[in-house]
């Protein structure tokens, strides 16, 4: 049953369909559940967000990846893909988020420069205030001086840097050069995520921690907060 719906769910974000009045890219969709009525049953149903942002949101962005790769899809598709996951992921929010606790710490969470994929980050950003933090999400395309500018001026904990693009995967270790020409590396703690770096990336930048997905990156940001190693 669970399956079904995680199936159904990845399938519509691939088709682009936010609610059951859109058509999809194959005929006779319209009148079917599109992603929104789809989020909805699933949480009905007693579904735990991880699945439904795990095992079908994301697992449907990365056949759409794997079809761009293979050109049977264009931008105007992934776009279609993407509007689905964000009209999913402001279902969701509410069932991710704490409300009425102190805040555990300020994060400043970017899209690097040159990069427009904005979906992991907003992903992030939600979970990470579901989790308690204070999350200023300056966007995306965000060049290091602007990001080392506002480390500056509002002294976050920490600092989440997104990448999708192997081109932009660079301008996380340029912005921790910044960070670091301006005093403030120590200040900050630096985590970073996205399809394009891993583990070893961070390391080799000398990014604090990273996260694979999302409930990582709140695992990661948690440890650091309590001075464990990440
Ligand atoms: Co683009 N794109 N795209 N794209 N796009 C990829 C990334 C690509 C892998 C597709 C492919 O070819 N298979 C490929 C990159 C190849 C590479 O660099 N090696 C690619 C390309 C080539 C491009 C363009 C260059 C295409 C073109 O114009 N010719 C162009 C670049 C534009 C630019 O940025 N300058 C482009 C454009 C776009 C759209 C604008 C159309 C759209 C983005 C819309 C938007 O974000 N608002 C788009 C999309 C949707 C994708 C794919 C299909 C999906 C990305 C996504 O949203 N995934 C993507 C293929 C893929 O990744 N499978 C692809 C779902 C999302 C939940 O996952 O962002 O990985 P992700 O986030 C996860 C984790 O990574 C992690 O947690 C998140 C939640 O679990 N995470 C963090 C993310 N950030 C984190 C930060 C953390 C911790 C964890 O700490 C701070």
């Amino acid at each position: 049953m669970a399956e079904d719906i995680l199936a159904l769910i990845e399938e519509n974000v691939i088709q682009g369909r936010v609610t059951q009045d859109d058509e999809g890219l194959e005929e006779g969709m319209v009148g079917q559940p599109g992603v929104s009525e789809l989020i909805e049953k699933a949480l009905a149903q007693g579904l735990n967000p991880q699945d439904i942002i795990n095992r079908g949101l994301t697992k449907g962005m990365d056949i759409v990846g794997q079809r761009f790769e293979t050109k049977e899809y264009y931008i105007p598709d992934m776009l279609a893909s993407a509007e689905a996951v964000g009209a999913a992921m402001e279902i969701l929010e509410p069932h991710l988020a704490r409300s009425g606790l102190k805040s555990k710490g300020k994060i400043i969470m970017v899209t690097v420069e040159g990069d427009l994929h904005d979906i992991g980050k907003n992903i992030v950003s939600i979970l990470l205030r579901g989790a308690g933090y204070t999350v200023k999400d300056l966007g995306n395309d965000i060049a290091p001086q602007a990001i080392v500018a506002a480390v500056r001026e509002d002294r976050p904990q920490f600092l989440g840097m997104s990448a999708l693009l192997t081109s932009t995967m660079i301008h996380m270790s340029t912005t921790i050069q910044a960070l670091a020409e301006n005093g403030l590396k120590d200040k900050v703690k630096v985590i970073i995520g996205g399809a394009a770096v891993s583990q070893e990336f961070a390391q080799s930048i000398g990014a604090d921690g990273y996260g694979a997905d999302g409930f990582e990156a709140v695992r990661v940001v948690e440890s650091l907060n309590s001075g464990k190693a990440s």
